[in-house]
């Protein structure tokens, strides 16, 4: 009787453990990575429909989720910056944590991809680190983590 009691608690102990090691392994998998795409054109990052970014429209990306932001070279073959050249550049606080490729009409898009709070960072900024036409409209799109 005892034996089985004591295989019981046990079998108890290890169960509690791999709960233990479980529960944080699940919360972490169940943060569903996040892709979000922005488009770059001359007046500045826009959300897909549109919308300009700017400190009223601020990107929120939730904390702990991995983040991959597609930049889309945007701009209209009307104008001239159609010719143009974007290369987007990703901030904390602490430094630039990514850098796209050049994204123009040939090379229409790519992603900068990071941890979303990774090292307590609660924002991001983005910018365009080339000389282009509209330049001052791409030197700040605000990444918040919420
Ligand atoms: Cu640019």
């Amino acid at each position: 009787m005892r034996t089985i009691t004591t295989r019981i608690m046990a079998l108890c102990t290890v169960l509690a453990f791999i709960g233990m090691m479980a529960a944080p392994l699940a919360t972490f998998a169940g943060i569903t990575p996040v892709e979000i795409k922005i488009r770059v054109t001359e007046k500045g990052f826009l959300d897909e429909k549109g919308k300009p970014y700017n400190a009223k429209n601020v990107l929120r990306i939730p904390n702990g989720a991995r983040v991959t932001i597609t930049f889309v070279f945007s701009e209209e073959l009307t104008s001239l910056a159609a010719g143009d050249t974007h290369q987007v550049a990703v901030k904390s606080d602490k430094g630039v944590i990514g850098e796209t490729e050049k994204i123009w009409i040939m090379n229409r898009q790519a992603s900068v991809t990071f941890h979303a709070g990774e090292q307590g960072q609660t924002r991001y900024r983005a910018y365009c680190v080339l000389d282009c036409i509209g330049m001052e409209h791409l030197t700040n799109l605000l990444i918040e983590v919420v």
